[in-house]
């Protein structure tokens, strides 16, 4: 690894304040599932039950919370003569209660699963659980009480965690109630998000992912205009690159600030593209200068992939490009989409920084390598891009070559991204990251209207379902889905998911 101190001394001190804010339960409830959908019906007060073993009870804290329980027990009846063992579930929705963490085999740690277990040896007694959840339901069930007592609960409260600043949030002003109303999830999602860097979700991975941080910087330019943290991410990924000089596809920085060992081709070109959006935003020259290198290096790394073609190589490497969490996608076009986006940003740095012939340079690499493009995967009889030995063909590779600039015109874009919802067998989407690329996609083709309409139809679609705050992976129709091997590790809210707020500020829907 590559540590450069100066960077990182510098994205330490960008370091965000927590605000603390102390949540109570509004309700306790029973969850229901009816009709194919996940519910919560009013029950009897939690302070007025007692409960025994087998008992559990919801509370419901009325809003998605990222933060830390205390619980306040009590007891009934003769003097406690046994500890009480108790469990305590945490859910961002309801539909959580309905799977059995036992079960889970899927490839990602099941110690993502929110649940914790405690005895309480005497009582009354307060404890307060040391992990930071994630969640809008606690379920707390008696696993064993002696019988000569019964467990009461006398209260409970969070303390919600975040670095947004309430008081920095600029106004939505759409005039459309429905717009406003998923702008309002989208500004909630990036809320819980902001903790002490742009975490992709409070509930998992907890930490900065570089795709990530490329969206949640565009959102917060419109809403929570967290520059400082935009910078903080930044340098920290400038500050632990590879050997080689790459951008980690994520990092921690707990216990110290430390890349992880991955690497993805897009994931290190998006530093690229967030130092162009963070310098177009701010016009900070101090970052311009000490991440310019790093930027630019990205996109000759890239370089390296092109085949004789003068297109990306394809590979078969499990997550060597990550486009969305469609494992059945080839990533081949989608890369070279996301390869000449980068060249365009890299294009416009070089600009910035006074450097007219290399920006003249990515301008001419990014013209060679539409036209190798066209020439390697356009199919000219369907219009469309495809990817990959088997030339698949998919909405990711159509969206992708559209913002990279590789169709003709507006229209020849239009056409292929239309043409795509009469091709049953077209590769689909599976995260509302990936639809974030749709939207622009088809704002870029001059199909503003539809992107409005589709971004009402899919995030509409969540709202429909109880969101509080917007999912990771979001497939009409396919409640199921899951890339990880089971639901209970999705995470549902993340920030990634917060395009609305982005696109109906930003294009003033
Ligand atoms: C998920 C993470 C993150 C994303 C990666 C590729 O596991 O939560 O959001 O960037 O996948």
């Amino acid at each position: 690894m590559a540590r450069t101190e100066r960077l990182l001394e510098k994205a330490r001190a960008l370091f965000p304040e927590l605000h603390r804010e102390t949540v109570r339960p509004i309700r306790t409830v029973e969850p229901v599932f009816r009709d194919g959908r996940y519910g919560a019906e009013a029950a009897e007060d939690f302070r007025n039950r007692t409960l025994s073993t087998g008992d559990s009870v919801v509370l419901d804290f009325g809003d998605h919370e990222t933060g830390y329980l205390t619980i306040r027990f009590s007891s009934e009846g003769a003097h406690p003569d046994a500890p009480v063992w108790i469990r305590v579930r945490f859910a961002e929705r309801l539909s959580e209660f309905y799977e059995n963490a036992e079960e889970y085999a899927g490839w990602i740690s099941k110690a993502w699963i929110q649940e914790t277990q405690a005895h309480l040896d005497v009582l009354p007694c307060e404890v307060t659980f040391p992990r930071r959840y994630a969640f809008r339901y606690v379920k707390l069930e008696v696993l064993d009480c002696s019988t000569r007592f019964s467990l009461k609960v006398e209260g409970a409260e969070a303390t919600a965690v975040s670095s947004a600043d309430e008081s920095a949030l600029s106004p939505c002003t759409s005039a459309d109630p429905e717009l406003v109303e998923l702008d309002r999830i989208a500004v909630r999602t990036l809320h819980e998000c902001m903790q002490r860097v742009f975490e992709d979700g409070p509930k998992r991975d907890r930490r900065l992912w570089m795709g990530d941080l490329r969206l949640e910087a565009l959102v917060s330019y419109e809403t929570y205009h967290a520059d400082a943290m935009v910078k903080q991410g930044l340098y920290l990924f400038a500050g632990d690159t590879d050997a080689d000089g790459q951008i980690a596809s994520n990092l921690f920085i707990a216990p110290q600030i430390e890349a992880d060992d991955g690497r993805m081709f897009d994931y290190s070109l998006f530093f690229t593209t967030a130092l162009r959006d963070y310098y177009a935003r701010t016009g900070d020259r101090e970052a311009l200068e000490d991440l310019y290198e790093t930027a630019m290096h990205q996109v000759k790394l890239a370089e390296e992939l092109l085949g004789p073609d003068g297109v990306i190589r394809d590979s078969d490497v499990m997550g060597w490009c990550f486009v969305d969490w469609n494992l059945g996608l080839n990533k081949q076009a989608s890369a070279q989409g996301i390869y000449l986006y980068a060249l365009q940003a890299a294009a416009e740095l070089a600009e910035w920084k006074g450097d007219p012939e290399l920006a003249a340079s990515m301008r001419k690499r990014h013209a060679d390598g539409v036209r190798a493009v066209r020439e390697a995967l356009l199919d000219t009889a369907r219009g469309v891009f495809v990817s990959g030995a088997a030339g698949q063909v998919s909405w990711a590779s159509q969206c992708w070559l559209v913002l990279g600039g590789a169709f003709a015109s507006r229209e020849e874009a239009a056409a292929a991204l239309l043409s795509l919802e009469q091709d049953k067998n077209a590769e689909g989407m599976v995260t509302p990251y990936m639809y974030h690329h749709y939207i622009q996609a088809l704002i870029d083709a001059g199909l503003e209207e539809k992107a409005k309409a589709v971004l009402k139809e899919y995030w509409g679609g969540m709202a429909a379902d109880g969101a509080d705050t917007f999912f990771e992976l979001y497939r009409p129709g396919h409640p199921d889905e899951s890339p990880y091997g089971g639901t209970i590790v999705n995470s549902y809210c993340h920030a990634w998911s917060c395009a609305p707020a982005y696109f109906i500020r930003h294009y003033q829907w």
